[in-house]
Parts: structure tokens; C-alpha cells; sequence
């Protein structure tokens, strides 16, 4: 067979934060080469499938991944030679099997992703379909609407912004493109905005700024502004989605400490009024993790309130997983999904994490990590999974813009038949 696995090869390459990560090799029958990279977390959950680090200080201070390397060569790479590329859910339950844990800790879920998207990719190419159109068929043609990251703050900045993510979201664009551009002015405005206030204009983990603002609601009113002054209509044009990363400011005793700002604890109840008053004030379409991952509770309490206005998004409390969507479906904690490849280890499962959403009729946001690579995996599968919303980014940062252009020739390939819409 054409699509028969050859070969596979892993490497360790760099991350955008200067951290390793793996990258595969898959050969194919047909001469077909295909690689791909993993990318990774910070404000990890803490049931996300275990990414495998060598723990050796002596090499990257601890997180180097040669060990998963060595898996995918000396373990993985045996058991999947033989196997069609095209049985991507006969691959993937392989190595989850070969694995045997329930969160990937023996081979690493950075292994074995690594694995799964250069399967993924090979077969797409020993078709000849572009990525998005072999994952998703030939009616994979929406492209989804990007949660642009123009304000970083939380774990993955050093300011005093204790919400992780603000998103500028071209809801009102009639096209993928118009809207790349409404976010990418409204980017530019704001770091006008920013140095004329004499804040720093320099970029967080995912490229948005990281201005030392005087408290959380500072930052949603300098967005505000920066839409307008773009020229657009706040919530008609670009509206806002948050993700708090509760998780990382939610202390022991079940509290929320707003320690970047200062703003000091808070309980959930005080979010859910908070957040409440939010969605009243500013033009919020969406808000994920706006409570801490064991934060049941809140989560609940915070859907009834306002989940008939806004998607309320599971990142850490779910983790891709579909124990926990299963759950979250059950208890009605949410109505919508982050859906992280990573977190969960493979392709496949990632897919069954898509289905669960659409069967509940819950919304699903396919997303990037804060460490990336140059790899454009995320567009295609965004495309093909036609769930209508992705975060990867700012307009800055080479990784984060790959996947935006990839984007960009997706539907430049479709010739006029791409569909957008919030
Ligand atoms: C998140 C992500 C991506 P991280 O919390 O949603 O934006 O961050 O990759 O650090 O978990
Ligand atoms: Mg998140």
C-alpha cells in the first residue's frame, strides 16, 4: 500500500519560548515525507496528558525531551512500521495502548502527538489533499474566526494583569481575511495607545502586549478604545473573549488571588459578580476558565448566570478530554470547549472531543499553546473541524502569524467558497 509507514523519526527541537520540544518524521511507501512539531503549555491543567521531560538539569535545566525522543525511535517507531498512514484511529489507539497509562506519562503525550500529526500529514500528502480537506472531507470549508490575544497577562507576561488573555474578535467581518485585518489595525492602534500612555509595547508569550495597566478593567477600556479608534464598532465589528486561567491565581482554600494586579483574594461568588457585571458592560462574547479547574461550582453557578449570553469555555477543567466534557455536558458547568491537541495526546481523540461538543450542542474553540512552533497543523485541523472559532495568537511572533497566514491561503484555495461567521 501506498500510505504504509516506513519510517518514523524523532528530533528535539526549540519551542518560541527556547524550550525543547519534539518534532517527527514520518516516512511513507509512496516516498512521502512529512514532519510535525508539539507544542506546549504553561498554565497547564493538571489532568492534561503528562508531557515528558528528561528532568537532566544538566541539559536545558531539566526540560530537555530527549526521552521522548527515544521513545518514538526505539518504541513507538516499531510498532507503528507497517500500519497505513490513513488508519489514523488504528495508529493512534496503537500507541495509546503501547502506552498504557491513562494520561500518556510512560511514553510522554509529546511523543506521541508528535507521531500522530505527522501521520495525520503524510496521509494528506500521499492523497494529495491539502491537511484541512483530508481531515475533514470535502465540505471542510469554514474558516474559523480568530480570538486575536492582544493583551497578555497572567502567567504568561510580567505585568500587573492578573486575566491572562484579552481577544479582539472580528465577529462582524464577512471574511476571514477582513477580519484578520480589522484585529491586526486595532493591534497596531492599541500599541499607539499604549506608548502614548508611556506603557510598555512589549509582547508577552503570545504576542499580545503586557502593559503594566492599573487593574484588570483598565485593560478591558484601553481595548475599547483601541476598537474605536481603529475605526470599528465595539461588539457590532470586534467583540472581546477572556480567559482568565482562573487555575493560576486560585489559591488552596479554594480562593482567587489576584496577585499580578494586587487586587488581593476574592471568592468565587465575587467573580461570578464581577464577571457578570462584565458581560453587562463590555461587548464579551466569550470567557474561558473564568473559574479555577476544580472550581466546579463556580463554573456552574457562573453558566446559569450569564451562559445564555456568552460561551462559557472549559481550557484546564476539561483538558480535551472527554471523561470531563462528558461531565461538564452532564452537569451543564459550560457550554462550549478549548480543544488542545496536546492535551489530550493524539489526533484522534482530539476529534472525538469535537464530536462530543456537537452532539451536546456546545460550541468548541481549537487552540494553540503558549509555547509554539512554526508548525500550521492548528489551522488546517481548525478548518477541519469546522468549528467556527480559534485562538492562536497575536499579530505578532512568527509562530503565532504562521498559523494566521496559513489560514489566509486556505481560503484563498477555496476561490470565494469559504464560509465565516461567528
Ligand atoms: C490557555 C493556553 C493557550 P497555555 O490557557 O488557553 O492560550 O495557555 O498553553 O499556557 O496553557
Ligand atoms: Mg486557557
Amino acid at each position: 500500500m501506498k500510505d504504509t509507514i516506513t519510517a518514523v523519526r524523532a528530533m528535539e527541537i526549540l519551542d518560541s519560548r527556547g524550550n525543547p520540544t519534539v518534532r517527527v518524521f514520518v516516512e511513507l511507501q509512496d516516498g512521502t515525507k512529512a514532519s510535525a512539531s508539539v507544542p506546549s503549555g504553561a498554565s497547564t491543567g493538571e489532568n492534561e496528558a503528562i508531557e515528558l521531560r528528561d528532568g537532566d538539569k544538566n541539559r536545558y535545566l531539566g526540560k530537555g525531551v530527549l526521552k521522548a525522543v527515544t521513545n518514538v525511535n526505539t518504541i513507538i517507531s516499531p510498532a507503528v512500521l507497517g500500519m497505513s498512514a490513513a488508519g489514523q484511529v488504528a495508529v493512534d489507539q496503537r500507541m495509546v495502548e503501547l502506552d498504557g497509562t491513562d494520561n500518556k506519562s510512560k511514553l510522554g503525550a509529546n511523543a506521541i502527538l508528535g507521531v500522530s500529526m505527522a501521520v495525520a500529514r503524510a496521509a494528506a500528502q500521499s492523497f494529495g489533499l491539502p491537511l484541512y480537506r483530508y481531515l475533514g472531507g470535502t465540505g471542510a470549508r469554514r474558516i474559523p474566526v480568530p480570538a486575536m490575544n492582544i493583551i497578555n497577562g497572567g502567567a504568561h507576561a510580567d505585568n500587573s494583569v492578573d486575566i491572562q488573555e484579552f481577544m479582539a474578535v472580528p465577529v462582524g467581518a464577512p471574511s476571514f481575511g477582513e477580519g484578520l485585518r480589522y484585529i491586526a489595525e486595532t493591534f497596531h492602534i492599541l500599541k499607539g495607545l499604549l506608548k502614548a500612555r508611556g506603557l510598555a509595547t512589549s509582547v508577552g508569550d503570545e504576542g499580545g502586549f503586557a502593559p503594566n495597566l492599573e487593574s484588570n478593567e483598565a485593560v478591558m477600556d484601553i481595548i475599547m478604545q483601541a476598537i474605536e479608534k481603529a475605526g470599528y464598532v465595539p461588539g457590532q465589528d470586534i467583540a472581546i473573549s477572556l480567559d482568565s486561567a482562573a487555575s493560576s491565581f486560585a489559591t488552596e482554600t479554594g480562593e482567587y488571588d489576584l496577585k499580578w494586579s494586587g487586587g488581593g483574594k476574592m471568592k468565587s461568588a465575587d467573580l461570578i459578580e464581577m464577571g457578570a457585571k462584565w458581560v453587562e458592560k463590555y461587548p464579551i462574547v466569550s470567557w474561558e476558565d473564568p473559574f479555577a479547574e476544580n472550581d466546579w461550582d463556580g463554573f456552574k453557578q457562573f453558566t446559569q448566570r450569564v451562559g445564555d449570553k456568552i460561551d462559557i469555555v472549559g481550557d484546564d477543567i476539561f483538558v480535551t478530554n472527554t471523561q470531563y466534557i462528558a461531565r461538564g455536558i452532564e452537569e451543564k458547568a459550560a457550554n462550549s470547549v478549548l480543544i488542545k491537541l496536546n492535551q489530550i495526546g493524539t489526533v484522534s481523540e482530539s476529534i472525538d472531543a469535537v464530536r462530543m461538543c456537537r452532539d451536546a450542542g456546545w460550541r468548541y474553540f481549537i487552540s494553540h499553546r503558549s509555547g509554539e512552533t512554526e508548525d500550521t497543523f492548528l489551522a488546517d485541523f481548525a478548518v477541519a473541524m469546522d468549528g467556527g472559532q480559534l485562538k492562536t495568537g497575536s499579530a505578532s511572533r512568527s509562530e503565532r502569524i504562521a498559523k494566521y497566514n496559513r489560514l489566509l491561503e486556505i481560503e484563498m484555495e477555496l476561490e470565494g467558497s469559504a464560509l465565516y461567521y461567528w
